[in-house]
C-alpha cells in the first residue's frame, strides 16, 4: 500500500517503479493538512511516499523504495553493469537539485520570485542534456530502450515543468533538444501515464490555487 498526497511527484516516482514491474498495489491518499496518526507512526519525517509492504513493515524515501523494489522484483530496472549502475545512481542523486529548481518555480509566492527561480531551471536542464549526450545510446529512455530508475526519478519533475510551461510559457526545454526528446518519451510511456490520478494536470492546477501560489493566478476557473 502506497501512501500519497494526490499531486506528489516523489510518490509518483515509486508508483512508476511499481507499474514498470507490474506489481499490484493499493494507494491511500491522505490529507496533507491533517495527517493521520497511523501514517505518522510509519513515516518518520511525516512525508509521503511510504510503502507498506507488510502489516508491520513500511519503507519511506522514494529512492530507498525504488531501490528496494528493484532488488526484489523483476524486471531489473538498474543496468546489470556495475559501472553503468554507478553512473545511473549518480544521476538519480541529482534529482533533488533538479526537482528543487522546478518546484521553487511552480510554488513561487509572487511574479518576481517566479521569474528569478525560473532562470535557475536552465543549469540543471543543461546538465541533464549533457548527460544524455554522453550516455552512449539513442534513447528513447536514459539507458536506451528499457525504462530505468533514472527515468522513474526524473519523469515526475519533467511532467511538472511541462504543466508549468502550459500555464506560463517558459520555453526553456526547447534549448535542450535531447532533454526535450527524453521528456516526450517519458510522458508517453504507459508506466508513467498510469502513475498518477488520471486528471493529474487538473488536480495539480487546483493545488496551486488552494495553496495560493502565484502561478495559480494563471488557472482559469472551469
Ligand atoms: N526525499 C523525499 C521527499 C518526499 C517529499 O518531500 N514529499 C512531500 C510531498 S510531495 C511531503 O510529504 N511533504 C510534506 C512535508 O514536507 O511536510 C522522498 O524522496 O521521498
Amino acid at each position: 500500500m502506497l501512501c500519497s498526497f494526490k499531486t506528489c511527484p516523489w510518490v509518483q516516482r515509486a508508483a512508476i517503479v511499481l507499474r514498470a514491474k507490474q506489481i499490484d498495489y493499493d494507494i491511500t491518499y491522505i490529507d496533507r493538512d491533517v495527517r493521520p496518526e497511523w501514517f505518522l507512526k510509519i513515516s518518520p519525517h511525516g512525508k509521503v511516499p511510504v510503502l507498506r509492504i507488510a502489516d508491520n513493515e513500511a519503507l519511506f524515501e522514494s529512492n530507498a523504495i525504488a531501490e528496494y523494489l528493484d532488488e526484489t522484483a523483476e524486471p531489473r530496472l538498474h543496468p546489470a553493469d556495475p559501472l553503468q549502475r554507478a553512473r545511473n545512481r549518480a544521476w538519480t542523486d541529482y534529482v533533488s537539485t533538479f526537482a528543487s529548481a522546478i518546484s521553487n518555480t511552480m510554488y513561487a509566492d509572487d511574479e518576481e520570485q517566479f521569474k528569478t527561480n525560473a532562470k535557475k531551471i536552465r543549469d540543471p536542464f543543461s546538465k541533464l542534456n549533457a548527460a544524455l549526450e554522453k550516455r552512449g545510446n539513442s534513447g528513447p529512455y536514459f539507458n536506451g530502450s528499457a525504462l530505468s530508475l533514472v527515468d522513474a526519478a526524473y519523469a515526475p519533475f519533467l511532467q511538472r515543468y511541462t504543466f508549468t510551461n502550459r500555464l506560463y510559457p517558459l520555453n526553456i526545454i526547447e534549448d535542450f533538444p535531447l532533454l526535450a526528446q527524453w521528456r516526450d518519451a517519458l510522458l508517453s510511456a504507459e508506466a508513467i501515464k498510469k502513475s498518477t490520478v488520471p486528471d493529474i494536470e487538473t488536480v495539480w492546477r487546483e493545488n496551486l490555487v488552494t495553496r495560493q501560489r502565484w502561478l495559480g493566478l494563471k488557472v482559469k476557473p472551469s
